[in-house]
């Protein structure tokens, strides 16, 4: 049998080098799109990378941008991916308040763009769309399928929108496009702006001696955190269904922000109110309060259940922090493992 040939969009962000490590140990063609910058991004995927003229090379990058819908068409067109992963976006939802006509066009346009250029190449590919629980934004807990949206952030508004065209390309043109509503997920590979990987490198270098303080925003609001490697299989599986649909993933239990500096904190023997400040410029002009997943949907049709619960995250992610740390620090000049972007034919 051939193997499948699996194209993810945002490769080099926290899940989608989670999903390329998963798909190339089952054997997949993994290509993934990432965006020309002036310096190396791919620092998430270096570890998985060969050089494309190596012949048992199987990860192959392509440059190419969500705001470049001919460009996705050529890129489906000479690909012909069998299953297409959608991860990228502008996904902080501070910067969306920020940037919010950025964030739309990106997070909500680009996920037409490259459902239309499959429709347009008349690819019978399948589709995952990377949908959010910030999309029950105010909508009271717990949150399911059926929940209804209450989007709270530009992010979410985005979000509500590609959620929709999903939906609609199944309906309209018969295309396996499903909706992953993932909830919070985390890692040691987490973007370090987002609260909880801030939080455990703050943790782990107040612990270092190598600062004293962490300036934060709102600590009420409430996450189920899960685990980002474990979230990437539950990715595959929506794929392999024999008909389309949308499933929530999450773990099913919710913490405050406070609870996580808390453990992050403890973990290291500190106590948090010696070294956390508020800073206002980190509080949302609309909040998301409460959000606990229902993925009993999810265990049932797909047989995916979560094993690493936000306790265990956060010390996790606190031990990865001050591995970081006693290691010597990496040249910043390319080296041979580091990921080169290569044209595709
Ligand atoms: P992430 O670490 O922020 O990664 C986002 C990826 O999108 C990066 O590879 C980024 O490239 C790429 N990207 C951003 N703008 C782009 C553009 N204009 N064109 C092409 N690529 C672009 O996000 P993540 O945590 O892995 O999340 C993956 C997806 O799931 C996102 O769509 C996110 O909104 C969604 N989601 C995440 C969570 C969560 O808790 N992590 C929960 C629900 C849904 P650079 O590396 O160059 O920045
Ligand atoms: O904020 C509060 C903040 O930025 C979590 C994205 O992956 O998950 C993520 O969105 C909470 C919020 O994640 C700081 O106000 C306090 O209540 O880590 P976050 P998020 O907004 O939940 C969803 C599911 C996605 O889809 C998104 O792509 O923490 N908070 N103080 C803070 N947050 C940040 N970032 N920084 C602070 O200093």
């Amino acid at each position: 049998m051939t193997a499948k040939k699996a194209l993810i969009t945002g490769i080099t962000g926290q899940d989608g080098s989670y999903l390329a490590e998963l798909l190339l140990e089952k054997g997949y063609w993994v290509h993934g799109i990432a965006r020309r910058a002036s310096t190396f991004n791919t620092e998430r995927i270096d570890h998985l990378y060969e050089d494309p003229h190596h012949p048992q090379a199987r990860l192959f990058l392509h440059y190419g941008d969500l705001t470049d819908g001919s460009r996705l068409a050529n890129l489906l067109e000479s690909i012909r991916p069998d299953e297409v992963y959608h991860l990228a976006a502008q996904s902080h939802v501070r910067v969306s308040f920020d940037e919010p006509e950025f964030t739309g066009n990106c997070t909500g346009l680009g996920t037409t763009r490259l459902l239309e250029a499959i429709r347009s190449v008349g690819l019978p590919c399948r589709f995952y769309q990377a949908s959010s629980s910030e999309m029950f934004g105010s909508t009271p807990p717990p949150q399911c399928e059926e929940t209804p949206f209450h989007p709270r952030s530009p992010y979410g508004v985005a979000k509500v929108y590609a959620y929709w065209a999903t939906r609609n390309y199944r309906e309209a043109y018969g295309i396996y496009a499903v909706n992953g509503i993932l909830f919070n997920h985390e890692s040691p590979r987490r973007g370090p702006t987002f609260v909880t990987r801030k939080v455990a490198s703050a943790a782990a270098r107040i612990k270092a001696g190598l600062q004293d303080l962490v300036y934060l925003g709102n600590l009420e609001a409430r996450r189920d955190w899960g685990y980002a490697a474990e979230y990437v299989e539950a990715m595959w599986r929506m794929l392999q269904q024999e008909e389309a649909d949308d499933y929530v993933i999450a773990t099913g239990t919710s913490h405050s922000v406070r609870d996580f500096v808390e453990l992050c904190f403890e973990h290291v023997g500190l106590d948090w109110r010696d070294h956390v400040r508020f800073d206002e410029r980190y509080v949302r002009p609309s909040e998301v309060d409460h959000l606990v997943g229902d993925a009993a949907k999810a265990e049932r049709l797909l047989g995916w259940k979560p094993t690493v619960r936000t306790p265990e995250l956060a010390r996790l992610m606190v031990d990865a922090e001050l591995g970081a740390l006693s290691r010597p620090s990496v040249p910043a000049a390319p080296t041979p493992g580091r990921a080169v972007l290569a044209p595709v034919s």
